[in-house]
């Protein structure tokens, strides 16, 4: 079996590097926090995926599965760092850039270098290989080189990690060959070969698709509101049709990667990209407009205070990067409305967390910003009792809002007029 190394030991990198040692492979995860790597190596995690942790201790107790803050010589390198974007959205392409300096002195001849990380388009071509070129590296001659992006969806990880389909894109043929050879021992999907190029492109217009079609589901919501009526009942109804796939309005689109891959293909082509330009206005405007809201539910109230009921980007997950929340939260603390947070998920976060019950006292009114499912199993009767003014507003669509009309409270929803 080859031995891997894993740069980067992130929500890809640990979930992959922990997987491929369960396959077999003898597997050196690498992570500059030596935090992280001091966790992993005694079995633990510190990121929340489903069935992650266990994972991880079968793949550290097996002794094929090692954390490191340096790489080592290896088969074959994947590159899992992140790629955020710069405060002008550029991306920031530094992490990738560094990991391959490091890898580069360790590789030998045949050996594989897989970029995973979502990057602009042409990094394969205009990055990695003029770096591995300055250390005398030749492709086919040294090493391949191939992307093959990521695809999981946080929450399913592990599951979508073997099942979904990969595109390969190699620099050259036999690069995308090698590493479909690579793939093929523990992906279940299929595996579809492209160049480079073509691969980072089709894993940003994915995100990208989503983004504009999260944005149409946006500005459906302000219509219909205006209109009068629900924008999830048009949704439902209009999706029955067999070539419509309406995406969910919400209070913004947050995470590492719908709400920031977009800006790595705005950034090479600006005037080419005036719907994905768009869309990502769209999108970053709900924040505004759900605080917009909250301040007319509110308003008359001495001194309201909101209880927001979700911090993370999504439901069912512990993620807060990008989140909406992050904005809404701000944009109350400068117009000085009181705030409480309560998130199941969530240990570490910027601002205070509270329980359920301190949340809930004195509220005015409850925010639901992500659809915790632990949401729909809240009992509003109780809840209603703690607070000074039985009000909810559900930016997600996710609680049967009958119950809690029941129990007395006034139901307010994002793209219901
Ligand atoms: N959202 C909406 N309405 C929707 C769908 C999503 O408002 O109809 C919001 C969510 O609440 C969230 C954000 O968009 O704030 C993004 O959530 P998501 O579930 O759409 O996507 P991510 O960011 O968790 O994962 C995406 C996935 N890409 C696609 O589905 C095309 C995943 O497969 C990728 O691997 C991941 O990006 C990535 O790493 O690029």
């Amino acid at each position: 079996m080859e031995k891997i190394c894993v740069i980067g030991l992130g929500y890809i990198g640990l979930p992959t590097a922990s997987m491929l040692a369960t396959h077999g492979f003898d597997v050196l995860g690498v992570d500059i926090n030596s935090d992280i790597v001091k966790i992993i190596n005694n079995g633990g995690i510190h990121i929340e995926e489903p069935g992650l942790h266990t994972l991880v201790q079968a793949a550290i107790k097996s002794g094929k599965l090692k954390a490191a803050t340096e790489a080592k010589p290896a088969d074959i390198f994947i590159i899992a760092v992140p790629t955020p974007f710069t405060k002008e959205k550029k991306a920031d392409l530094s992490y990738i850039k560094s990991a391959a300096k490091n890898i580069a002195p360790l590789i030998s001849k045949g050996n594989l270098v897989i970029l995973e990380s979502t990057s602009p388009p042409g990094t394969c071509k205009d990055i990695l290989e003029p770096i591995f070129k300055s250390f005398d590296l030749k492709i086919g001659k040294d090493y391949y080189l191939a992307h093959c992006p990521e695809r999981v969806l946080t929450g399913y990880t592990l599951k979508e990690l073997i099942q979904n389909d990969r595109v390969i894109g190699g620099i050259d043929k036999e690069s995308a060959e090698k590493a479909a050879q690579f793939y093929k021992v523990f992906i279940e999907g299929n595996i579809y070969l492209t160049d480079s190029t073509t691969a980072e492109m089709v894993k940003l217009m994915e995100n990208t698709y989503r983004d504009v079609n999260i944005a149409l589901a946006n500005e459906l919501a302000r219509i219909c509101e205006k209109l009068g009526i629900g924008a999830w009942e048009v949704i439902r109804l209009a999706n029955l049709h067999p070539r419509v796939n309406l995406h969910t309005p919400g209070p913004g689109v947050g995470g590492h990667c719908i709400a920031v891959d977009p800006w790595f293909i705005i950034e090479k082509y600006p005037a080419d990209t005036e719907i994905i330009t768009l869309s990502r206005k769209i999108n970053d405007s709900m924040p505004e407009y759900t605080v917009a809201h909250i301040r007319r539910i509110v308003e008359g109230i001495d001194n309201p205070k909101i209880a927001i009921l979700g911090v993370t980007y999504k439901g069912n997950i512990d993620d807060t990067r990008e989140s909406p929340a992050l904005k809404i939260i701000s944009e109350l603390e400068k117009i000085g409305i009181r705030y409480s947070i309560y998130d199941p998920h969530v240990r570490e976060f910027k601002y205070k967390l509270s329980s359920l019950k301190e949340a809930f006292s004195g509220a005015d009114c409850a925010v639901i910003l992500a659809n915790h499912d632990e949401f729909r199993f809240l009992h509003p009767a109780e809840i209603g009792k703690l607070m000074r003014n039985k009000v909810l507003f559900d930016t997600r669509f996710c609680v049967d809002h009958n119950l809690w009309e029941e129990s007395g409270f006034k139901v307010y929803c994002l793209g219901v007029g």
